[in-house]
Order: C-alpha cells, then structure tokens, then sequence
C-alpha cells in the first residue's frame, strides 16, 4: 500500500527515536553487570549513578521501546490488512504527546531528577514533571488507538461480512488490556505521585501507590508481549514456508489475554504485608490461568513450524526443526523470532515457579527476578522489537537493509548472551542474590554485610552475558542507523508478511466479539482489587512526606 508523507514520517521518527534512545538503554544494561561483577567499584560512572543507570536501563528499554513499538507496528498492520490510513490527527497528535513526553522523562533521568526505577511507586520519589512525561507517552498511544477504532469501524462499513483479521483482532486485544490498566496508573501518578512529589500534599499511602502501579505493571508486561504473539502467528508461519496451524485457538489465546492480564497484579505483591491470604491465593490461581494462552500459542505456533519443516522435507520426529529456514539473511525475521521463542520456553517456565506463593518467597527480589524477565521481554519480546523495526524502517522508507549478514547473526548472538546472563542472575538469585543493588561497592570491603563470596562467580557469569548482549545490539545499532541514513532505492510502502490458516475453521461468534470479554475483564478485576482495596485502607495508612524527602 501507497502512503501519505506525514503518516510515512510519523512511522519512520516512531522507529529512529526510540532505538537512538536504546544506545543508552542497552549501554546501562551492560554497567549494570559490571557494576554487580565488582568490576566498577564506584557509585557512578560518567556522571551517572547506579540508579540512575539502572532507572534509564528499565524506562527507555521497558516502557519508551515497547510502547513506541505497540504503537508503529499497530499503525503498519492497521494500514496492511485495511488497506487505509489512520485519520490524520490521530497518527500526529498520538506521535507529537509521545515524543514530547519521552523526551521530557529522557532529560530527567539524564540530569539525575528521576531515579525511581521503572516501577515507580512510592516511597521512592522522582521529579513531578516524570510522572507528567510518562502520563503523556501513555495518552499518545491511546490517541492512535482511537484512531484505529475509528478505521476500523470504517473498514466494517465496507466489508459486512468479512472477519476481523487476527493481527486486528491482537491488536484491538492489547490496546484494550492497555487502555483499562492505564487509568490506575494515571491515578497514581496525577493524582498521587505527582502532587506528593511536588510538594503540594502531605503524605502518600505507600501500598496504595504499589497496589496501584502493578494493577498496570502486570498487563504492561503482556502489553509488551502481545505484539511479539501477533507475529509469531501472522507473520512467522508464512516466513517459515508454511501455514497458521488454527486460527481460532489464536484468536481465543488473544481474547484470553484480554479477561487474564489485568486482575494478576497481586503475584508482584506477594510479600505485601497488607494484601490478605484469599487475595493471594486466588492471583496464584489466576497467574497459573494466564498462561494458558502462553502454552497454547507455544503448541500452535509450534506446529505451525512443524508443518513448514515437513513442507520442506522433513519426515522424522525432529527433523523439522533442522529444516527451518534458521540463518538466511534472506529471511533475517525467522531468526529473530525463533530465538525469541526459544528463550521464551525457560522465560515462560521460570515465570510459572514466580506464580506460586512459596517458591516466591525464594525467589522475590533477588536476581532470580531479573533472570526470569530477560528471557521474556529480552528475549521475544525485544527480539521481536529489533527485527521487525528494522524491516519496517526498511519497507516504510524504501531504504534497503544494509550489512545483511550481520542483521542476520544479531538475534543468535543476543540469545546466547541471554541465555548466559539469565543462567548467572537466576543462579545468584537462588543464593540470595538481591536484585536492584550495587554488589560491586562491597567488593573493596568484604567485610561490609553485602559481600558474599558465593556471589562472586554468578555476577561473573551475569557479566559475561551481558557483554555478549552488549556486542549483539552494538552490531544492531550499527546496521539500523546505517540502514536508516542511507539512500532510498524503492518506493515507500506498507507491506507485512501475511499468513494462511491452515484450515478453514467453522466461524466461533464468540471468538470474533470482543464485547463479553471486556465485560468478563472487568467482573475479574473487580473480583481480585475490591478486596484488596479494602484491604489497603484497613491495613496501612499514609506517612507523613517529610518522612519520604
Ligand atoms: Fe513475569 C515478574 C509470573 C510472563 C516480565 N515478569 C516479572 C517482572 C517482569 C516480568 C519485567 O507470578 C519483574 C517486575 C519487577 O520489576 O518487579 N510472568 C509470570 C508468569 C508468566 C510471566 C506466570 N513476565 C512474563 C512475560 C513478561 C514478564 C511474558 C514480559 C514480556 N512474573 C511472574 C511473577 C513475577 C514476575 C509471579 C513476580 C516475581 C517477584 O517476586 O517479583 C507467564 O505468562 C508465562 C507463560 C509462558 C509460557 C511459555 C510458553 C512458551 C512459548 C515458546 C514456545 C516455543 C516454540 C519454539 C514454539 C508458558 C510460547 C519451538 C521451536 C523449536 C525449533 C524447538
Ligand atoms: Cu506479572
């Protein structure tokens, strides 16, 4: 499809801007393993502390990539399977709030005035304008939803009869989840964080702030996987040489996401003291539930690339997988997708032993956290993020790929650094390794209470991970700028790779409304945060600011 030169801009300043500001995201992920290896004993290094670091490392790698993302790749499925454009003052007004509020967080954390980490609840306070920058990068991206409701509901109008299509459908899905879990968030940060910060109120419930920030921080981290999910059935079975196993069960894997992600906040609680027993049982229940969609897209996207290995020969019980298209620089997307999907496999394991109360109380706050979390969003999820922006840089602008070869190599490298980086985080964290700390201080003073000298060879390893990681997204980098800044020799387009189903499937009403399930969401979340709501103001009450200066 042809497109219009601001919507073309709008795409193209939605995929430079935030990878320019993942060179320092991705840079603060490295100082992070060399601050926890001892390898730097310092609080800071040019100029920036560990948390500063650390804070930059998880929002513009966390929540500026992946919601810039969310929202280019929603804009260029939109336009591919409607074959339109979005309504002008939604694409501008949604890219105008998003950059505005980005580069107002950016120059915070950059000076030092926001250092709360990425999950910002209290008591730890960043500046008053943070909250504002972020509340504007989330608005944005509800403006270009709308604007897709308002295509969409043109395209119905033309089309009677036809079907959603499925990456419509994950689309509509994800920025639904998204747009009920970020009223609680803009509460808390315009409502609670904000004034606090500023000054202008007297005290802060805590556990109010941290109730609130995980009834949105857990559907943000399916916000971030769903796009992945849209591709690995859209667009992964087609590249593979094959066919979407069954749509149906992709569509209900999406629509599961929409009543399950939402009411699951609490498992990030579980060492709440305020938050009560039945609540904590019931989310456990509900966390294991949320994965099902996860297990069900693992056996249809699963055998979707078994049916490509055996459209190319493939006749034992195995050998499928050897005869995927793996290292074609032809097919540079198939790799960042299966690398994703296989760290995903022990990303998405490691997140069900989280699930469970016990086995939380193991793990919670140690670096077996963090383990957990680079094999999902380091691992599909930025995978996903890395290959298909490129792709999109490169069909949207006209501009070839440039340096090929090693567009193609980046994901197998980026997997093995995480892999090795989780292997050392995981291992320390189930020997207490705390998470969010700068280890390497205590390394000049074993004496001091932080230094564990069992802690010393899984840091290394972490580091070592890290620094693979390091090397894959500098050669990234490299290739999309030099990519981005090169010459067009095509006409610019908007074009994904579109999957078959492999069977026509008998039509499922309830698979293609969307209506029962938002209300289902909605009874869920009212189910699991009445209770806990209740339990907040019974059990805590707001401190004093002075206390939290
Ligand atoms: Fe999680 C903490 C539970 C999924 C991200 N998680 C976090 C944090 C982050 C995060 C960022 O219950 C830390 C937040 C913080 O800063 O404190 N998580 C889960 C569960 C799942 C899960 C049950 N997490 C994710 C995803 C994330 C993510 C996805 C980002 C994108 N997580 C927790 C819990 C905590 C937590 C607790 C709190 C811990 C604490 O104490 O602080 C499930 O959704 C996972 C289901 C996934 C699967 C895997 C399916 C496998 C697939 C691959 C198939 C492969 C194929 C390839 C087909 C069941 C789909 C085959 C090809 C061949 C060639 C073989
Ligand atoms: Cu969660």
């Amino acid at each position: 499809m042809n497109i219009s030169k601001s919507y073309k801009n709008t795409i193209l300043i939605g995929l430079f801007m935030p990878m320019t500001l993942f060179i320092l995201g991705a840079y603060n992920g490295v100082m992070q393993t060399l601050y926890r290896a001892g390898v730097i004993h310092k609080t800071a290094v040019a100029g920036i502390n560990y948390y500063q670091g650390l804070t930059m490392h998880g929002v513009i790698n966390a929540i500026v990539l992946t919601t810039f993302f969310a929202v280019v790749f929603g804009h260029v499925i939109m336009s591919h399977y409607l074959k339109k454009e979005p309504p002008g003052w939604s694409y501008s007004i949604s890219m105008i709030l998003m950059v505005g509020g980005t580069l107002i967080d950016a120059v915070l954390m950059i000076i030092g005035k926001a250092q709360a980490l990425y999950t910002f609840y209290a008591p730890l306070k960043n500046s008053p304008l943070f909250y504002l920058g972020t509340s504007l990068l989330i608005v944005g991206s509800w403006v270009a939803f709308f604007g897709w409701i308002k295509m969409y509901s043109d395209w119905k109008k033309e089309h009677l009869n036809a079907k959603m299509p499925i990456a419509v459908l994950g689309t509509f899905v994800n920025f639904t989840m998204w747009f009920i879990s970020s009223i609680p968030v803009a509460y808390e940060s315009l409502i609670l964080l904000m004034p606090w910060s500023a000054g202008w109120t007297n005290d802060i419930n805590v556990p109010l702030t941290r109730m609130l920030f995980w009834m949105f921080g857990h559907p943000l981290v399916y916000f971030w996987l769903l796009p992945a999910y849209i591709a690995f059935y859209t667009i992964l079975p087609k590249i593979s040489g094959g066919k979407l196993y069954s749509g149906n069960a992709a569509r209900l894997a999406f629509l599961l996401f929409l009543i399950l992600s939402t009411p699951v906040g609490v498992h990030h609680q579980f060492s709440e003291p305020v938050m009560g027993q039945g609540t904590k049982l019931w989310v456990s229940i509900l966390t294991y539930a949320v994965s099902i969609p996860s297990f069900m897209t693992a056996f249809t996207v699963g055998a979707s690339l078994e049916l490509a290995g055996r459209k190319r020969g493939a006749r034992g019980l195995f050998d499928w997988m050897g005869k995927l298209p793996w290292f074609r620089s032809e097919n540079y997307l198939f790799g960042y997708f299966l690398c994703g999907l296989l760290l995903f496999i022990f990303g998405g394991l490691s997140g069900i032993i989280n699930a469970s109360y016990s086995l939380n109380q193991m793990v919670h706050n140690t670096g077996w956290v963090p383990g957990h979390f680079h094999m999902t969003v380091a691992g599909p999820v930025l995978l996903v993020i890395l290959g298909m922006s490129i792709y999109m840089y490169s069909t949207v602008s006209g501009k070839p790929v440039k340096f090929l070869s090693m567009v193609t190599i980046v994901p197998y490298v980026w997997m093995i650094g995480v892999a090795i980086l989780s292997h050392g985080l995981m291992a320390g964290g189930l020997m207490g390794e705390p998470r969010r700390t700068n280890m390497g201080m205590s390394y000049t003073n074993p004496a001091s209470d932080l230094f564990n000298p069992h802690w010393v060879p899984t840091a290394t390893v972490t580091m070592v991970g890290g620094i693979v990681m390091g090397v894959a997204a500098s050669i990234y980098l490299v290739c999309f700028f030099v990519t981005a800044l090169g010459k067009r020799t095509r006409q610019p387009a908007i074009s994904l790779p579109e999957s078959e189903e492999l069977h026509e499937e008998k039509t499922i009403p309830l698979l293609h409304n969307m209506k029962p399930w938002i209300i289902a969401s909605v009874i869920l979340i009212m189910i699991t945060y009445i209770p806990s709501l209740i339990n907040v103001f019974k059990y805590s009450s707001p401190v004093p600011n002075k206390f939290n200066a």
